[in-house]
Parts: structure tokens; sequence; C-alpha cells
């Protein structure tokens, strides 16, 4: 089969984030609406840190694959972001303030013994993805990424209005993902579009995508299966 052309290849990874992407998800969409109680809520962000841990770890698996060196250069900051440096607190602090936010401590969010089976389960596979594919279908799966801050950006707004009882503080992380995200975006796509050549590769990025999609996914159905009669 002929490979689709850039914009044709583009147009056919966003339709899959039209009908896959976890903002469709039950969850998400009760979250929007304010329907989520205190302890659903809780029990989102305390398992969502353990995705939020392992971005680091599966961008670092990336890093060690990627050909060129401009390209590390760039992939390198998505490290950063997450864990930070000096003068630069880095996603997982904020993520943390987020949990302090809704009343859990640091030690909770750490503790990986209290993670759900499912959350587990779809995070490690998504890590192992990264480590074992070949770096364009590992970048790819990151692609997710392209239809996050719409999300998040809803997030801002939905949470401030439904949820008065999370210090504003808490939202800093989806702030400043927005401003970071472009970027990751832009060097994500490019890096898909240019090297993924021939419609077996762009099968495989799409193929790739897919089963990021599921992993957010099964994230949300295992946090609403455990915490759906939490009060
Ligand atoms: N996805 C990645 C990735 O796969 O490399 C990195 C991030 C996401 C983030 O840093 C995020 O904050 C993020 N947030 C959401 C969200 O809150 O809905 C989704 C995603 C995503 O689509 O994978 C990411």
């Amino acid at each position: 089969m002929s490979a689709w052309s850039a914009v044709e290849f583009e147009a056919q990874l966003r339709s899959i984030g039209e009908k896959r992407y976890h903002h469709l998800h039950p969850f998400n969409e009760r979250m929007h609406s304010g329907e989520l109680s205190e302890g659903e809520f809780r029990g989102w962000v305390r398992n969502r840190f353990y995705y939020q841990m392992n971005l680091p770890k599966k961008d670092a698996f990336i890093l060690t694959k990627l050909p060129g060196r401009e390209d590390r250069r760039q992939w390198i900051q998505r490290i950063i972001d997450h864990d930070g440096r000096t003068g630069d607190e880095g996603g997982l602090e904020k993520w943390i303030r987020l949990g302090n936010a809704v009343g859990l401590t640091r030690d909770e969010l750490y503790d990986v013994d209290t993670v759900l089976p499912g959350v587990r389960f779809a995070v490690d596979a998504y890590v192992d993805f990264c480590r074992e594919k070949p770096w364009l279908e590992a970048v790819a799966s990151a692609l997710t990424e392209l239809f996050a801050p719409d999300l998040l950006s809803r997030r801002i707004t939905d949470v401030s209005h439904h949820y008065p009882w999370i210090a504003t503080e808490g939202l800093e992380y989806f702030r400043a993902r927005l401003t970071q995200q472009p970027k990751d975006i832009a060097h994500l796509l490019e890096l898909v579009l240019t090297n993924a050549k021939s419609r077996e590769q762009q099968d495989a990025c799409a193929r790739a995508l897919e089963f990021k999609c599921d992993v957010l996914w099964s994230l949300l159905d295992a946090v609403e299966l455990a915490y759906s009669k939490s009060s």
C-alpha cells in the first residue's frame, strides 16, 4: 500500500484521538460536569501520580534510542519538565501540590504499593512499550499529547468552578503544562511526520497511538471502578 501524504497521515492520527482519547471517558465527563465526590477526585489524583512518576522514565528510554543529537537535546527537556532542576521545581512537585490540595501527603503519593493494580498494569505497559519498541513507535505513543491542551484548559475552568474545595494553587500543574506542551507537540509531529515514510511505518505509529489511548482509558477504568462508591 502506498504511504499517506503528511497531511493525510496527520489527519489519520487526529481521527484516532477524536474517537479514543480519554476526554470521552465517563470518569472525565463526570469530572467536568462536577459530579465527582471528594473520594473519587482524590483517588484519581493519587493514581495518576503513578503515571506522572513514570513519564520521565519512559522518556529516558526513548532518549537512549533517538538517533540525532538535536532531537536528543529537545527530548531531554521533557524529562526536566517533570523531574525539575535547580530553580525549576518541575511537574512532579506541582502534582504533589495538587495532591496536598486534595488531602494527600507526599508519602501517600509515593507509596507505590497502594497504586490500583489496573493503573499499575496500564502504566507499566506504557513504560515497557517505550523500552522495547523502535524509537519511532515509542515517540508516536506520546502523540496523545496532541489532544491534551483542549482537555487541560477545560479541566482548569471546570475544576475551579465545580470543586471550590480544591485550592487554585493545586491546579498549577495544568497551567504549566499548557505552556510546555506546544513545544512537545511540535517536536512529536515533526519526528513522526518526517520519519514515518512508508505505509508500514505510518500504520505502526497509528497502532502506537491507539495503544496509548488504551493506556489512558484503562487507567480511568480502574479509578472509576475502585472509587465510584466513595464519598
Ligand atoms: N502525555 C505525555 C507523554 O505521553 O509523553 C506527557 C504528558 C501526557 C503530560 O505531561 C501530561 O500532563 C498529560 N496530561 C494528560 C491529561 O492530563 O489528560 C494527558 C496526557 C496524555 O495525553 O498522554 C499527558
